[in-house]
């Protein structure tokens, strides 16, 4: 067995564990089972909850079996922790649309199958459901002294707020998390609970309970708060978190943002998500102390996770739009995909039958707003810097036509070396 534990230190992935001591060890002397859960809180997972899914596949690659619970009854209720304030129920048909979305997306990042080590993928609602509310009480609840769950910072966090509070309903969710734990071990024999450091609380609940339920001694483990050096959240954006999902965060915009992690962000963000091994990430390091500007660091990462989220074809999209970012010719590409490659580019609607009829490039650059008048727009040809799907405009009687069109109904024009607009026909 490789040594999982000293390599997730040397990544930075261990911020607490019931064992500093023994669980190097332990992971070393045989197969185990470990576990995470994700609550099905939106239609697509995050980049936070990536690390999560990552982490297991390291666990799985050293030779653990990897258990991804999708949190059905959990995410019915919704987790404290970590949360300033209570959270709004989600409805049946959202937690089911949820649960089905992320459930695809967790299986890219395991191997499922039929060996020792194959990843399984359950959902807690399939054991929750089936007790009752007093059993519940009697076989759980009795377990837990109230005064140790108010310590929780969870639940320390809330209370201290007077205007925010924690309803009951909150407050019950470390039970049933814990409660998954102690089935987990009973039926699948899972010793292991990993989490982000918000879910210590939890995890924590969950050793307590199998203790006393069943006399059995099981293990946690959390990884730090994904923070970038500035103390800002990393995975999000001015426009919010950084989603899987490509029809929320497309693989275009997935790729950029880790082009642009900082230089100080790099190396956190290698460790933390990529299967590149120690001498691979310590010579990306030393490049970039060199040459930063080369962004050697940031490429890399921006390759191997677009590949692991979106595979192969993503991370040519992803490219390929970033090429045309930066000037190469733009064709065959759909309505969609330009839509994406640029989302904040101005566009104006012309009706398709001017582009039959033959458009004059100067009309167009007018049109689009890149020329303020034809004089301009004839300027800015004559010196060479219009185009359109970034080829040069060659001459100022040049018109366009259907034939010009960079996807069904959209034509890029481009005045000087950055400015864009969208001539959509229609
Ligand atoms: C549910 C049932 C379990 C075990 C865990 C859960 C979910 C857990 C939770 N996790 C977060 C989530 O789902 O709320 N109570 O959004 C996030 N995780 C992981 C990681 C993280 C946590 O899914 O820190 C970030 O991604 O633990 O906030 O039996």
């Amino acid at each position: 067995m490789t040594d999982l534990y000293s390599d997730l230190a040397w990544r930075g992935l261990i911020h607490q564990t019931t064992d500093e001591q023994q669980l190097g060890k332990w992971l070393m002397e045989k197969s185990r089972t470990v576990y995470a859960g994700f609550d099905p809180t939106a239609d697509s997972l995050h980049v936070g909850h990536m690390l999560g899914l990552s982490t297991l596949r390291r666990f799985q690659r050293a030779g653990h079996r990897p258990i991804a619970v999708v949190g059905g009854a959990t995410g019915m209720i919704g987790d404290p922790s970590g949360k300033s304030e209570e959270r709004k129920l989600l409805s049946l048909e959202e937690l089911r649309a949820n649960v089905a979305a992320i459930e695809t997306q967790m299986t890219s990042f395991l191997e499922f199958g039929k060996s020792a080590t194959s990843a399984l993928l359950v959902n807690n609602f399939d054991w929750m459901s089936r007790f009752s509310y007093l059993d519940f009480l009697r076989d759980v609840g009795k377990n837990f002294p109230v005064n140790v769950m108010l310590a929780k910072d969870s639940v320390r966090a809330r209370l201290e707020r007077s205007d925010v509070g924690l309803s009951f309903t909150e407050f019950s969710y470390m039970l049933l998390q814990a409660y998954d734990f102690v089935h987990l071990h009973d039926h699948h024999s899972c010793e292991l609970q990993v989490g982000g450091s918000d879910q210590w609380g939890n995890i924590t609940a969950g050793i307590d309970l199998a203790r006393r339920m069943r006399g059995a001694q099981l293990y946690g483990l959390t990884w730090p708060l994904l923070t970038k050096s500035d103390g800002s959240k990393m995975g999000k954006t001015e426009s919010g978190a950084v989603w899987l999902s490509p029809r929320r965060t497309s693989p275009y915009q997935f790729y950029q943002y880790w082009i642009n992690v900082d230089d100080a962000d790099a190396d956190k963000c290698l460790r933390f998500f990529t299967d590149l091994g120690r001498e691979e990430i310590e010579a990306l390091d030393a490049a970039r102390r060199e040459s930063p500007e080369a962004r050697q660091s940031q490429r890399r990462l921006a390759e191997e996770i677009t590949r692991l989220v979106h595979g192969e074809s993503g991370l040519t999209k992803a490219r390929r739009a970033s090429e045309i970012l930066f000037g190469a010719e733009i064709s065959e590409l759909s309505d969609l995909e330009l839509g994406e490659i640029f989302a904040d580019v101005p566009s104006q609607t012309l009706p398709r039958s001017t582009l039959a009829a033959g458009l004059t490039a100067i009309d167009a650059l007018v049109s689009a707003g890149l020329s303020k008048s034809k004089g301009e727009a004839r300027r800015t040809i004559e010196q060479g810097g219009g185009y359109v799907n970034n080829r040069r405009i060659d001459s100022i009687e040049r018109r366009l036509n259907e034939s010009d069109l960079a996807s069904e109904t959209v034509l890029v024009l481009r005045a000087g070396k950055k400015k864009y607009a969208l001539l959509r026909f229609q």
